[in-house]
């Protein structure tokens, strides 16, 4: 019998990392789910209930365990003593804070955006998710779901073809089975998958029908059960009968994507920006490289050299922000 960590996709990769914190009464483990202050967390032989050692609590929220992480555990104390650096991380920009992070699941390798065809269909949104699915370093697949509620789901399918000729959109209706199978072909044996998208779009749906039996609430309305709707509340990972690994989530009311690209940030500068239009080099930073417009402007009398001078602090402030975000990231060297 295969070990349960293995079945969870602990390889060779993860052991090597894992050995760096080896020491008496450590595990590694993978976190299966995410809840208010507690962590589940499966390691070789069981399943249970941690909390992050004081140390990992005062580290960066965006350092904490999330759902696909490979962690140290003292299984013992029930403590979580280190995330091992990630593959993968899927974030959004919390709502709020421009600089806020929220890790939604980390070591993914694939990304399931579901939308459905219904009201739910947006493209500027599903645009949003895919290119936070290529920020994570994960590959990007389309799930349309609900394709029995519209007459012509060719339309919509063309619409998200557009978006990219190589990009994999696949069709589904749960409630007629269509497309599930070229769902499954997708979910390899081993490998981690996690279902995105707005509330009520089926991710939950989609686990049950995957997995050929209910293991996640879906929104439905039972008629014996005074409580009415139910939906997914914290973000887990189920181990399906073909021996991929999906994580569900519950929807995102907002999705922004990690605003890493900077340009925004210096708005207040777009007189220079502007002049920048005209240097020769487009990564031109206007110190010593030559025919920089930029600097010329401030030779010409057109920019103050203070100004330069507060742009320049500005652009590496921003730049450093951004290098402790992806370290705060524990992101692996290799990534991207
Ligand atoms: N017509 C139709 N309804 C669906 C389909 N998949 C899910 N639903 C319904 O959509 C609602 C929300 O589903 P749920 O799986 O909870 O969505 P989630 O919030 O994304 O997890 C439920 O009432 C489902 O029965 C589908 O393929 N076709
Ligand atoms: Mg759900
Ligand atoms: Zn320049």
């Amino acid at each position: 019998m295969a070990n349960q960590l293995e079945n969870l996709g602990y390889n060779k990769a993860w052991k090597s990392l894992f050995q760096a914190h080896a020491s008496r009464g450590l595990e590694p483990a993978r976190i299966l789910a995410q809840h208010r202050g507690w962590w589940t967390c499966a390691t070789t032989e069981k399943i249970f209930d941690a909390k992050p050692t004081g140390a990992l609590w005062r580290s960066s929220p965006i350092s904490h365990p999330a759902v696909g992480d490979w962690v140290v555990v003292h299984s013992r104390n029930a403590r979580i003593q280190k995330v091992l650096p990630r593959r993968t991380a899927f974030v959004r920009q919390a709502a709020g804070k421009r600089t806020k992070l929220q890790v939604i699941c980390t070591n993914v390798d694939t990304v399931l955006v579901v939308t459905s065809v219904d009201q739910d269909f947006n493209l500027r949104r599903l645009e949003r998710y895919l290119t936070a699915v290529v920020q994570s370093g994960a590959r990007p697949v389309v799930v349309l779901s609900k394709c029995d509620l519209i007459d012509e789901p060719h339309i919509p399918i063309a619409q998200v073809k557009s978006l990219g000729p190589t990009l994999e959109v696949i069709p589904t209706s749960v409630m007629f089975s269509d497309g599930l199978d070229a769902l499954k072909d997708v979910m390899t044996p081993g490998e981690t998958l996690v279902l995105v998208g707005s509330s009520g779009v089926g991710k939950s749906s989609l686990v049950n029908f995957l997995n050929g039996s209910e293991i996640q609430s879906t929104r439905d309305v039972r008629a014996n059960d005074g409580r009415g709707r139910h939906t997914t509340t914290h973000r887990e990972l189920f181990v399906m009968p073909s021996g991929a690994l999906l994580i569900d989530t519950p929807g995102m009311r907002e999705f922004t994507v990690w605003a890493e690209a900077r340009e925004e940030d210096l708005s207040a500068f777009d007189d220079i920006l502007a002049f920048a239009e005209s240097c020769r080099f487009r990564n031109c930073k206007h110190e010593q490289e030559p025919d920089c417009a930029v600097r010329d402007a401030v030779q010409q009398g057109r920019l103050t050299e203070e100004r330069l001078k507060s742009y320049i602090k500005l652009r590496e402030e921003l730049a450093t922000q951004a290098a402790l975000q992806r370290e705060a990231l524990l992101l692996q060297p290799n990534h991207q």
